[in-house]
């Protein structure tokens, strides 16, 4: 019997009986089937890959599986980027830092959308900023009480404890997720910080996709992405490359060191944007759990079936193929983060929230290691599962669990400033 439920919000709640409309859950190691991976290293006829030219090929071939049974495809059609500056950099925090603000607008044939840029960078002429940049899931004005920050115009999810009326924003909005961004401690340790609410590429709710990114790029007559098509997360994986082509024309900024990060829904998005776009140099995944770093066939905590149902718009329609029904997946996530290598990786559980599965997190980077040895790098240095928060960042994957809920808390952020040190601020 399970002890847990799914509700509308995707939450779990504990010892309450379940109607017979429930799923069932998977919270402990026992009840865990017995699964095997695919192989990262071998291609889908079976062959080894024996080279890194035959890597890139299957890198390609993993991408294109992703695609049609994951995330689904982005669309490939041409479209132009404008960018127009809505704040100047600004001095903030006392001169250790500078603010800016921009608009990037994406065009087609079809239309126009336009993102919301929040940036910060130290305070330093010489040296141009590495980055962290990263979506938001409460708009550019949550991150921090600063009213300078333009209040997002758009649709947010109903939040009225922060100021959130009629699904809008309001002044009482500002600063209400300011504790997972501690913009201070950012800068101080030499890195900018870029933000862009995600509901500004596609709003976080399943509409049929008639709002946000995906109308620009229908075919004449097309109404809803196909089956194999780009859903949200590819939607929003797809804003943070723009962000990332922003980035790459600001004379202050180091666009050949930008680690991008996600927390959840965000760090699943995180991962599919590392994935298909390189220059990103390194890339953080907190707590993505199911369709992020998690295993699919441990079924542990949040399962297919459940994401697609509280969330049909996250995946591409095909994924739906795979309710209850993972191990015939032809790829798993370990293979999601293969698709990272040889760039580093980090990838963060929290012990309170088994709806992601840690231990499948840590497995699944650990089995990703695989390809960092072919490709001459470490892997996770991690043999066990390690203790709670600990860490080490010898590798070119770093995993941590820490106790306590679902979040991204300071104590993570200072775990992926050490190893993003380590790793691409020193780094030549
Ligand atoms: C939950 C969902 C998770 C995770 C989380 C979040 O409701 O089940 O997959 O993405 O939301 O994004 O906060």
């Amino acid at each position: 019997m399970p002890e847990y439920r799914l509700t509308p919000e995707g939450k779990v709640l504990l010892n309450r009986p379940p109607d017979e409309t429930e799923m069932e859950y998977i919270f402990t190691e026992e009840l865990v089937p017995l699964y095997v991976l695919p192989d990262i290293l071998k291609f889908e006829n079976g062959h080894p890959v024996t080279n890194e030219s035959e890597w890139l090929q299957r890198r390609r071939e993993l991408i294109t599986l992703f695609e049609t049974h994951v995330y689904g495809r982005s669309s490939s059609k041409p479209f132009t980027l404008e960018f127009s500056i809505e704040e100047p950099w600004t001095p903030v925090l006392n001169d250790a830092g500078l603010r800016k603000q921009v608009c990037i607008t994406i065009s087609t044939q079809k239309g126009s959308l336009s993102l919301h840029l929040l940036l910060y960078i130290p305070n330093n002429p010489i040296k141009k900023a590495p980055m962290f940049l990263g979506l938001n899931f409460k708009g550019n004005h949550s991150i921090t009480t600063d009213s300078e920050i333009i209040l997002n115009p758009g649709w947010l999810r109903a939040d009225p404890e922060n100021g959130v009326i009629n699904h809008h924003a309001t002044e009482d909005s500002r600063g209400c997720a300011a504790s997972r961004w501690p913009i201070q401690t950012i800068l101080e340790a030499g890195f900018g910080l870029a933000t862009m609410y995600y509901g500004d590429i596609d709003p976080d709710f399943d509409d049929g996709f008639q709002n946000g990114l995906h109308p620009l790029f229908y075919d004449d007559n097309q109404t809803q992405p196909a089956a194999d098509e780009w859903s949200s997360i590819g939607a929003w994986a797809f804003g943070l490359s723009r962000a990332l082509d922003y980035l790459a024309t600001e004379p202050s900024i180091d666009a050949d060191k930008v680690a991008v990060f996600g927390h959840s829904r965000l760090g699943k998005t995180s991962l599919w944007a590392g994935a298909l776009d390189t220059r990103f140099a390194m890339v953080i995944s907190n707590e993505s759990g199911c369709g992020g770093a998690a295993l699919n066939r441990r079924g542990f905590g949040e399962h297919v079936h459940a994401i697609n149902h509280t969330f049909p718009h996250w995946f591409c329609e095909n994924f739906k193929e795979y309710n209850d029904n993972e191990s015939t997946l032809p790829i798993d996530q370990h293979q999601l983060l293969a698709l990272i290598a040889p760039r580093p990786l980090y990838v963060a559980s929290a012990e309170g929230d088994q709806w992601s599965d840690p231990y499948g997190e840590f497995v699944s980077s650990k089995e990703t290691s695989a390809a960092y040895e072919f490709l001459n790098q470490p892997g996770l240095p991690n043999k066990e599962f390690p203790a709670l928060k600990t860490t080490d960042f010898s590798g070119s994957i770093a995993y941590h669990i820490r106790p306590d809920e679902h979040d991204l808390t300071e104590w993570d952020w200072l775990q992926f400033i050490a190893f993003a040190k380590k790793k691409i601020l020193h780094f030549p």
